[in-house]
């Protein structure tokens, strides 16, 4: 029913009384019904920014701030300035100290199972015996015992599938390293009773003569598990067994146990350059299984 029909029966005076009641009430209505909007508007405004504090909120955790890439490259964070071998995001790459003498340190998974048996695939149709850098006067006869594993080398460039180039690339973010240091990979396998008398990989000059570089730390990937024995050992850790009496054929000391994808850091030399004798270490008899493990040497100079 419209204004006019409702104010038909009505004296002039009834009608403007009722015209200003309906003009009220209109009025009243719209007012009422704007309200109602805001009140909804401002409430969704509210729970949106209550929202959005409580999950910035959240990454606070006992007062130490969860680092997420996002936060890292956002204004919050100045990253510092990086030269060639740094990085300008942080991503982590998780390690264990083992030893601190040796300093050498281990990288569980390191490398996917596919990556490891990708390398083990390129590396198996060309393995030889393992060769020893000879002693000043040394003859190869007199050392064979020494190193009865097959090895091969493989450089990144061997690999258009990329796999080595990953890897190599995750050791120098891992090392801080520069690539242009690295020696070629070195893919060993070890059967049963194969293994690697104890020995520094570093090349002391008065058994060496000079060297135009030095060898500072060796990454081993391990690309098996060894079922029983492998384990690369090292008889001088924390200074133990030095007294002059060890006998390097022997199995003694930090022995780590290989398993496929971890990762195996240690250093030859100390930050000063020299030689640090706890580095010397070998790979025990394999007894159950076969072993095959990756090293890379990493040189203090260019070895390109
Ligand atoms: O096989 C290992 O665990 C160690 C290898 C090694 O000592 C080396 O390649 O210098």
């Amino acid at each position: 029913m419209s204004t006019s029909q409702i104010l038909y029966d009505y004296t002039p005076k009834m009608k403007a009384k009722a015209r200003a009641y309906w003009y009220w009430n209109w009025n009243w209505n719209s007012r009422a019904r704007f309200g109602l909007r805001a009140v909804f508007l401002f409430c969704f405004l509210f729970f949106i920014a209550g929202f959005l504090s409580s999950s910035r909120r959240s990454e606070w955790v006992s007062g130490v701030r969860r680092r997420t890439e996002r936060q890292l490259d956002s204004m919050e964070y100045d990253l510092m300035g990086h030269g060639k071998t740094g990085d300008d995001s942080i991503s982590v790459i998780p390690f264990q100290v083992i030893s601190w003498r040796p300093r050498a340190f281990y990288f569980p998974k390191f490398a996917t199972p596919e990556q490891c048996q990708h390398i083990i695939n390129m590396a198996k149709s060309n393995l030889e015996p393992s060769k020893l850098a000879l002693r000043k006067g040394e003859s190869e006869h007199k050392r064979q015992n020494v190193r009865t594993s097959m090895g091969t080398f493989l450089s990144v460039s061997q690999d258009s599938t990329g796999v080595l180039d990953a890897i190599e690339e995750k050791i120098a973010k891992a090392t801080k390293l520069p690539r242009t240091h690295y020696e070629a990979f070195n893919v060993l396998r070890y059967e049963l009773g194969q293994k690697y008398d104890s020995h520094l990989d570093a090349f002391p000059s008065e058994i060496y003569g000079p060297q135009k570089s030095q060898r500072v730390a060796t990454f081993l990937v391990y690309l098996s598990d060894v079922e029983v024995g492998g384990e690369t050992a090292f008889p001088y850790e924390n200074g133990l067994n030095m007294d002059g009496s060890y006998d390097f054929k022997k199995c003694i000391g930090l022995k780590v146990k290989p398993r496929m994808g971890d990762g195996f850091l240690f250093y030859s030399l100390f930050p000063n350059n020299t030689i640090d004798p706890t580095s010397l270490h070998g790979s025990c008899p394999v007894i159950k299984g076969a072993k095959w493990v990756v090293t890379k040497w990493i040189r203090d100079q260019n070895f390109l």
